[in-house]
């Protein structure tokens, strides 16, 4: 139908879903998002162990967006691949995930979810931006490398990466570059949020945050362009990939812009947050008015369209 999406040859009832991070850390919370209207769905970035994460307040939103330095809390990747063990797969399929602190760390949670046999999606992260003392890995080109190199080895099947956002033409070329070096990276989801912002609450002459001094990852509004540069940037790069696009949707017109830049697939995050699962039914309504407004049957026909002048 109108909405259908796909991705890894796997189908989709809706291209939305959320953005890992909002809605995905409790088993009740991705219940609520097998509930809605989203098409899939994503869990919490897990590590081997489970963590706290940072001191709070550690997200605020603002007019504008969000800011957040959550230091990855999540119950530890056991818990989610019970979760995925669980799953119906026939429902609505489901993403995992993955950040580990360290290559081996990642190598030993890919053992685990592969000996498990599922047809779980794995979105590897290369992005956090909110571990003190762990640098975005996919702002380090050897790192980064490295990761994938190990990661294709051990995983042995389709996966997909969690891109931060980029800011210089020669950056999209090296990370292009080094993805189209591994095949099994079949997806690009870009983009994580833009890391180490301030936010500042003027009466309060304060940060809004506790960790890090205030500094923090924001989305929302704030980041819709840059989002939509990294996911045309990757659409044009790497021709055998799809691109998963997230950042700064909050109605079905951000969507058909990330379908336009060419995203085979929408995440929600800051939007999400504030609205509730509610929010899936509102976008897949507002995007198929637009589709039908324009006279489009399908997503295929509006996907990586942008024109240019
Ligand atoms: O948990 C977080 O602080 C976090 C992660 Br892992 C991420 O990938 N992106 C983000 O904005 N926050």
């Amino acid at each position: 139908s109108l909405l259908s999406a796909s991705l890894l040859g796997i189908d989709f009832a809706s291209p939305l879903m959320n953005a890992s991070g909002v809605c995905c850390r409790y088993n009740e919370e991705l219940d609520a998002m097998l509930a809605s209207d989203a098409g899939s769905l994503i869990t919490k970035s897990c590590t081997l162990l489970p963590r706290e994460g940072n001191p709070e307040p550690r997200y605020t939103a603002t007019a504008l967006g969000s800011i957040n330095s959550m230091g990855l809390p999540n119950e530890g990747y056991e818990y989610y691949l019970d979760y995925a063990v669980k799953h119906d797969y026939a429902k609505k399929p489901l993403f995992m995930s993955v950040a580990g602190l360290s290559l081996e760390d990642n190598m030993a949670m890919l053992t685990a979810i592969r000996e498990a046999k599922l047809p779980a999606i794995v979105e590897l992260n290369l992005s956090c931006p909110n571990v003190p003392g762990k640098p975005q890995i996919a702002y380090d080109f050897e790192a980064m490398e490295s990761m994938l190199e190990a990661a294709s080895r051990v995983w042995a099947q389709p996966f997909g990466v969690k891109m931060p956002p980029y800011f210089d033409i020669a950056h999209f070329d090296e990370a292009a570059a080094i993805l189209n070096r591994h095949p099994l990276v079949k997806f690009i989801t870009c983009i994580n949020s833009i890391g180490n912002a301030l936010v500042i609450d003027i009466e309060r002459e304060s940060v809004v945050i506790k960790p890090k001094d205030g500094f923090g990852g924001i989305g929302g509004d704030y980041v819709l362009p840059t989002a939509l540069a990294n996911v045309n940037a990757f659409f044009r790069r790497c021709p055998d990939k799809q691109v998963i696009g997230c950042g700064g949707v909050k109605s079905g017109a951000e969507v058909f812009m990330h379908l336009l830049a060419g995203a085979s697939l929408v995440q929600v995050g800051t939007a999400l947050q504030e609205e509730g699962c509610g929010i899936f039914a509102r976008l897949n309504a507002e995007l198929a008015e637009i589709l039908q407004r324009k006279g489009y049957r399908s997503l295929e026909e509006v996907r990586g369209k942008l024109r240019t002048l």
